[in-house]
């Protein structure tokens, strides 16, 4: 039988060959167990009381699912001991989370959406946990939300739990992309993809297409090129998926190829896009080019885009690189 090499043991080695220092190992290890009590919790369902809303509102206006606060304080809980780290942000926090006095401040900062796609919970489609590591640029002294405002460049490590027909989890500290899935019974994470890559052409794209009538024509032609199939200019047929998950669509970008886009348009460009910068977009960003692939607003590399807010959004195409860098041309031509 092939030897199960778990999480713990795949960590432990990398420190060993100086791909990642102790604290980092233990940040990932910490994320990964709350992942893990996460999946438990999720894998309930009703009857665990966790369905429905919360009877609150987070940061950004949203209605909160009683699960949304359950992840969220799950995570910040979990982190709050370790030592590894000097604050924390997440998509239900209006600001930044210190580290309570009684602990060790460490070097990292983490920054998380506590689960994306919430709103399938109750329908029972994939949702996830996405996660963001920051070196803490100023050791001494408080950390503050300025301290979080790094282009996802600086990322140190970044990954998903994606908690669906089986738990995984998908993480990389800058040396490729690495999946585990959750061995239930045993109660551990286990490698099941030691790398993955993303195909560098596909057929499948990811975009709401509801939101056609709002696209800047960039997009308008690059979707339609892609549904007129073969007789078309693409002069083959494209497929269409859409779960309404990022973590979902995204894995399935990340194991066999795809493009995933929700760019900035007409509906929501006052607030500069629908997802965040910090804690989807970067980290998935971080994922897909560690997986060689490609990540863009539309033209800009995302990971280059220096924030200048905690919960700012951005337009998003992820994936493929060939696909990426077409709509990137195509923003280009219609620019210049
Ligand atoms: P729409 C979930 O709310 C989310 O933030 C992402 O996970 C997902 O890709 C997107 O929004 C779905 O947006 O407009 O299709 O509901």
């Amino acid at each position: 039988m092939l030897e199960r090499i778990s999480l713990s043991q795949f960590l432990i080695e990398a420190q060993r060959e100086g791909k990642l220092d102790a604290n980092l190992r233990l940040l990932i290890e910490v994320v990964a167990r709350a992942a893990k009590a996460l999946a438990v919790t999720i894998g309930k369902g009703s009857f665990a009381g966790i369905h429905g809303e919360a009877g609150s509102h987070n940061i950004q206006g949203e209605a909160q699912k009683k699960l949304d606060v359950i992840a969220n304080e799950l995570l910040l809980q979990a982190n709050a001991w370790g030592g590894h780290l000097a604050a924390m942000a997440s998509e239900e926090e209006e600001t930044i989370c210190l580290i309570p006095e009684r602990y060790p401040r460490g070097g990292y900062l983490l920054l998380f959406d506590p689960l994306d796609g919430s709103s399938n919970i109750d329908v029972n489609i994939s949702v996830g946990t996405i996660f963001s590591v920051l070196q803490n640029p100023r050791p001494e002294g408080c950390p503050t939300e300025a301290d979080f405002l790094q282009p996802g460049k600086q990322q140190v490590a970044a990954g998903y739990a994606i908690y669906g027909p089986t738990a995984q989890l998908v993480l990389s500290f800058g040396h490729g992309v690495h999946e585990f899935t959750l061995d239930r019974e045993f109660g551990a994470w286990f490698l099941s993809k030691p790398t993955i890559t993303i195909p560098e052409e596909t057929a499948e794209f990811a975009i709401n297409a509801s939101n056609r009538r709002h696209w800047f024509p960039p997009v308008t032609r690059y979707i339609d090129e892609l549904l007129a199939g073969k007789e078309g200019p693409r002069g083959r047929d494209f497929n269409m998926r859409w779960v309404g998950s990022m973590v979902a669509d995204m894995h399935r970008i990340l194991t066999r190829g795809g493009i995933f886009l929700y760019p900035v348009d007409r509906k929501t460009q006052a607030k500069g896009g629908k997802l965040r910068l910090l804690y989807e977009a970067n980290p998935m960003a971080f994922l897909v080019e560690q997986a060689g692939g490609m990540g863009t607003d539309g033209e800009r590399r995302l990971l280059e885009i220096v924030p200048e807010r905690l919960h700012q959004r951005v337009g998003v195409v992820l994936g493929s690189k060939a696909e990426v860098e077409r709509v990137a041309q195509y923003h280009r031509e219609m620019r210049s």
